[in-house]
């Protein structure tokens, strides 16, 4: 990379960041924003109980940095507080390091802990990424509706990642604040078509379909539909399917395949970290999910040129567009799903126009080089006191 493309050092911003670790979009995002940041040159601390996972092993001689919570246990605490433990560490790496500001992913706990340092040290502004879950399940949660729109109004800013969700933001939680959206990127370099057929050909017979599903198996992806489509599609073609993720919803997929007599060609590769080399083999992605804020690994298919067989839920629409890059149906629709996966599949001109449409919409609209000044240009004005 050119010298030129670095900042000056006073143009080099020190950014504390708070996500979750495990597998998930929001920590996803965090930390390829954290990778191209510290890529430009500038310092990110990432501050948290567990190495985000989409970090382990990555980044350069300019980071990012990993800032470990205290993992302290008391007997008479009967349950810890990571949003205390992160709020202590936060505050450390604020005085230690000269953050001056902290970019919190997710409102809960993030947000929160991020707020409480800010009180502390009076040294930090907030920036806030709402993500989807956030807002739509835990902000509805009476348990935590105060506490989610107490961290999003004290917040220095605020975004969301579509404009479904900073508009679902004031409607459900009646908070009045400027709410700017900045859709999440892709790397387009890492998820890329892969044309080698012996790669194809560890999950694949060369006739079939490879259909893929990527998620945390949790309620709202409505992963049984994912099994559901696929049976439909199976009975009429050869296909295969890949499911990709583990969580709560897990057991209930494979059973389901078990009772449709298709468990044979379902795959349930549990949570596989190469998921940038089955999405550039795929032929088509399913995202059934009953909400979705955004669909990152919708995304991430795209720019591997795979078409998209979505339900028409949240934001989904702003990144997939319908008979464009990808097919959208009702939320449940099983039939809708399969309908247009066939279509999709048995016609080899729709199948490539949507993937190649599906890539020219990841290059053009959700590229790194496109968002990414985006937030820097929103850190700015937060640090200048806009
Ligand atoms: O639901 C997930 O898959 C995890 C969740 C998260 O916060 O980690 O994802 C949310 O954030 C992603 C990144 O911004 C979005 O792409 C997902 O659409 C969103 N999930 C939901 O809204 C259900």
């Amino acid at each position: 990379m050119s010298m030129t493309t670095f900042p000056t050092p006073t143009d080099i911003l020190k950014v504390a960041v708070l996500c979750h670790s495990g597998a998930g979009g929001s920590g996803v995002v965090a930390t390829e924003l954290g990778l191209e940041l510290a890529r430009l040159g500038h310092e990110i601390h990432f501050v948290g109980n567990a190495v985000p996972f989409r970090l382990m092993g990555m980044g350069g001689p300019n980071g990012p940095y990993f800032h470990q919570a205290s993992a302290f246990a008391y007997a008479l605490f009967d349950q810890p507080f990571p949003e205390l433990t992160a709020a202590n560490a936060l505050t450390e790496v604020i005085y230690e390091q000269g953050v001056e500001l902290t970019h919190a992913h997710y409102a809960i706990p993030h947000a929160t802990a991020a707020l409480h340092a800010r009180s502390i040290t009076k040294k930090t502004r907030v920036m806030t990424t709402l993500h989807g879950t956030d807002v739509t399940l835990i902000g509805a949660e009476p348990a935590f509706r105060h506490t989610t729109r107490h961290a999003i109004e004290q917040s220095d800013s605020v975004t969301a990642v579509s404009q479904f969700l900073a508009d679902q933001t004031r409607e459900m939680l009646k908070v009045d604040v400027p709410i700017e959206v900045i859709y999440n990127f892709v790397d387009t370099d890492r998820f890329v078509r892969l044309s080698d057929p012996a790669i194809r050909a560890r999950f694949a017979h060369p006739d079939e379909a490879l259909l893929l599903h990527v998620s945390n198996f949790r309620p709202v992806k409505r992963v049984e539909d994912v099994v559901e489509t696929f049976a439909r599609v199976a009975s009429e073609i050869p296909a295969r399917l890949l499911m990709v993720g583990d969580g709560p919803e897990r057991s209930r997929a494979f059973e389901l395949a078990q009772r449709l007599g298709v468990i044979g060609r379902v795959h349930f590769l549990g949570s596989f970290p190469d998921v940038q080399t089955v999405l550039g083999i795929a032929d088509l992605f399913l995202l059934p999910s009953s909400k979705e804020s955004f669909g990152l690994a919708a995304l991430e298919a795209m720019s591997c040129e795979v078409p998209v067989v979505a339900a028409r839920a949240g934001g989904i629409p702003e990144v997939v567009e319908d008979g464009v890059t990808g097919r959208l149906a009702a939320v449940g629709d099983v039939d809708g799903l399969a309908h247009a996966a066939l279509e999709i599949l048995k016609d080899p001109k729709t199948y490539q126009r949507m993937g190649q449409a599906g890539r020219r919409a990841a290059l053009d609209k959700f590229h790194p080089s496109r968002v990414v000044p985006q937030y820097l240009d929103a850190y700015r004005r937060v640090l200048a006191g806009a």
